[in-house]
């Protein structure tokens, strides 16, 4: 019988020598600034991609230069949290080895440095490293950055469930001892190393995780592979509701791919968080599909052998028992703007940062602002998944002085309308080689145009979620925005509509393809029959459901493309 062929990646990870390959060699060779080819798949287990720019890509071909290669690369900070100290590092290394001196905080609480040349690779993990941070399985085929709610309102149960965050953070991440090795010099351990929970081929595909404390659902927990609800009695947390099998990523018009959300598992107590995951991992690693990357994700297992087999298959695998699960109720997606003020009588204030990038721009010194911040704050720092920042646990006293701040460098005092609150949208252009369509650059100039259409209609106040990104991958998660726009071309998109506001449906496509007069005109009819037939305090994306406008994707492989 002829071998089964794997998907090319799987064998780069066999013969790679847990995650090792020729990446030493690929840095040491000056004449190109890109890494050897398979190495370039392996190193975003280390956190990193090799990019290039496309905004200058024609201009070097002609000129038959090699594209101008550098690296993105993500940081790994579980929940989100750094203290002033560690900023004031994240900051400097931005001034001093990147190209775009920028900082990008990501839709899953971390943040991400653009242009990185090679030769600064090293230094730059060195640096992080002296400052307590690291990229280790920021990305890859394994768990990667774990994410939880970032609010310390509600202290006692919000520090617990981050600090589960942590935990699951740390007892994912891969045993490999590459990382220390090739980047902080660490001993060459080769003898007895071995990958007890991965193996070494890691996952099929990318693994991700979120930690929800209802009512907030600010993580978008049924969209991670795996999500843990906090269950809380009499404040104290007593377990989760576990979730599994959710997921983003689509082709357009291969049908056989489809974003979805996760099946209940059931509720676990809390001793038994870490056996669970462990058990959930392990059971996709041998059930996923290792031949088909496009179909790799724990979405298609689940989906494949249904929740009931699959929650069979954890129970037998750890020994836990995986209980029915308790009752929960999600209200909120968003972030909570401004100041509030926890139960320990300390002050947090939520900044809204553009699509996340921190950067000065005229008017609007984001970056300088949160290095000065850092200076005086005395508490910490919240990145939420909505590209936000907190500036958490600060005292009543030292208030003024904060805000002061973040007004004189234009980070609060804008105006923001219930939409932009709710709105994010993916990096793409120029860094991102799969964008089809701008997101980050576009999206802020979109959003004021959704927002004239909802003044007109007299729904200004209304919050609805609206996404954008750049191609159907769905790093802003948008088809689970009650807007999502998706990238199909240059200024085309599709838009997908209906769905609901705290996360729990997916929308559906409306348009395909469609230019910014189309969508506007669509959106524009939409708003004006929600703003006269809504019942109550209704939501955009269940009017659409109600009002038969949009049909409800109740089941994604069944539903969102017939
Ligand atoms: Fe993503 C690939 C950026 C969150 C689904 N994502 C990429 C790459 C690395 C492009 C690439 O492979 O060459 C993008 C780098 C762009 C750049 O220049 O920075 C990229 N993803 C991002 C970030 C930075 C978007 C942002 O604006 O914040 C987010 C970083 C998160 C983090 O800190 O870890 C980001 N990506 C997501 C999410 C949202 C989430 O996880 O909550 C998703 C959808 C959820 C999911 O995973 O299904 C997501 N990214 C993808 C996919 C599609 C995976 C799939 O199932 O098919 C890809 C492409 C791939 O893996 O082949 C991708
Ligand atoms: Fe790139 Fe597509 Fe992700 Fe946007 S959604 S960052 S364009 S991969």
């Amino acid at each position: 019988m002829s071998e089964i062929k794997l998907a090319a990646n799987e064998y780069i990870k066999a013969d790679s020598n847990l995650l090792r390959g020729t990446i030493e060699e690929g840095l040491q060779n000056d004449i190109t600034g890109a890494l050897y080819v398979d190495d370039t798949q392996l190193s975003k287990f280390h956190g990193f991609y090799q990019q290039d720019d496309r905004d200058l890509r024609a201009e070097r071909q002609a000129q038959k230069l090699e594209p101008l290669h550098s690296f993105m690369l993500r940081a790994r900070v579980p929940g989100g949290v750094c203290t002033p100290a560690q900023w004031l590092d994240i900051d400097k290394i931005a001034s001093k080895l990147t190209m775009n001196q920028s900082i990008r905080l990501t839709t899953r609480q971390t943040f991400q440095y653009h242009g990185i040349l090679k030769r600064n690779l090293k230094p730059l993990i060195q640096a992080l490293d002296l400052s307590s941070l690291d990229s280790i399985a920021a990305c890859g085929d394994v768990n990667r950055n774990v994410m939880c709610n970032p609010n310390p309102v509600e202290s006692d149960l919000h520090q617990e469930a981050y600090e589960w965050s942590v935990k699951l953070s740390e007892q994912l991440l891969p045993r490999t001892n590459a990382y220390a090795e090739i980047w902080l010099d660490g001993e060459k351990v080769t003898e007895n190393e071995s990958e007890p929970m991965y193996g070494k081929t890691y996952l099929p595909r990318k693994f991700k995780i979120a930690v929800a404390v209802p009512p907030h659902n600010d993580v978008d927990v049924y969209t991670n592979c795996l999500g843990f609800i906090a269950i809380a009695k009499d404040g104290k947390l007593i377990g989760f509701n576990v979730t599994v099998g959710g997921g983003m990523g689509s082709t357009h018009g291969d049908k056989t791919t489809y974003p979805r959300l996760a099946d209940e598992l059931g509720f676990v107590k809390l001793e038994d968080t870490i056996e669970i995951a462990k058990a959930v991992i392990t059971t996709q690693r041998d059930w996923g599909n290792r031949v088909d990357r496009k179909l790799a994700r724990i979405k298609y297992t689940v989906q494949k052998h249904g929740i009931d087999k699959f929650r069979d298959e954890v129970a037998q695998r750890s020994g836990v028992t995986i209980a029915a699960p308790k009752t929960i109720e999600f209200t909120t997606r968003g972030d909570r703007f401004g100041w509030v003020k926890g139960s320990d009588d300390k002050w947090h204030l939520t900044l809204y940062i553009e699509c996340g990038r921190i950067k000065d721009v005229p008017g609007k010194e984001v970056q300088t602002g949160f290095r000065e911040l850092a200076k005086v704050h005395k508490g910490d720092f919240r990145m939420t998944s909505n590209q936000n920042m907190i500036v958490a646990n600060v005292a009543a006293e030292d208030k003024a002085k904060i805000e002061g701040i973040a007004r004189q460098y234009g980070i609060l005092g804008q105006r923001l309308t219930p939409l932009r609150k709710h709105s994010i949208a993916c990096v793409s252009l120029p860094t991102c080689a799969l964008g089809m369509a701008e997101a980050e650059r576009y999206f802020p100039e979109f959003t004021d145009k959704v927002d004239e259409l909802l003044s007109k209609h007299n729904i200004g106040d209304e919050p609805i979620v609206m996404r954008m990104t750049g191609c159907p991958n769905g790093c802003a998660r948008p088809f689970a925005a009650e807007i999502g726009l998706v990238g199909k071309g240059p200024g085309r998109y599709n838009l997908y509509l209906g769905a609901a506001f705290d996360g729990t449906r997916l929308s559906k496509m409306v348009l395909e393809n469609a230019n910014e007069t189309e969508i506007l005109a669509d959106l524009d009819g939409r708003f004006e029959r929600f703003s006269s037939d809504r019942i109550d305090a209704e939501h955009f994306g269940d009017f659409l459901i109600r009002n038969e406008e949009v049909k409800a994707v109740l089941n994604s492989a069944r539903d969102f493309h017939d």
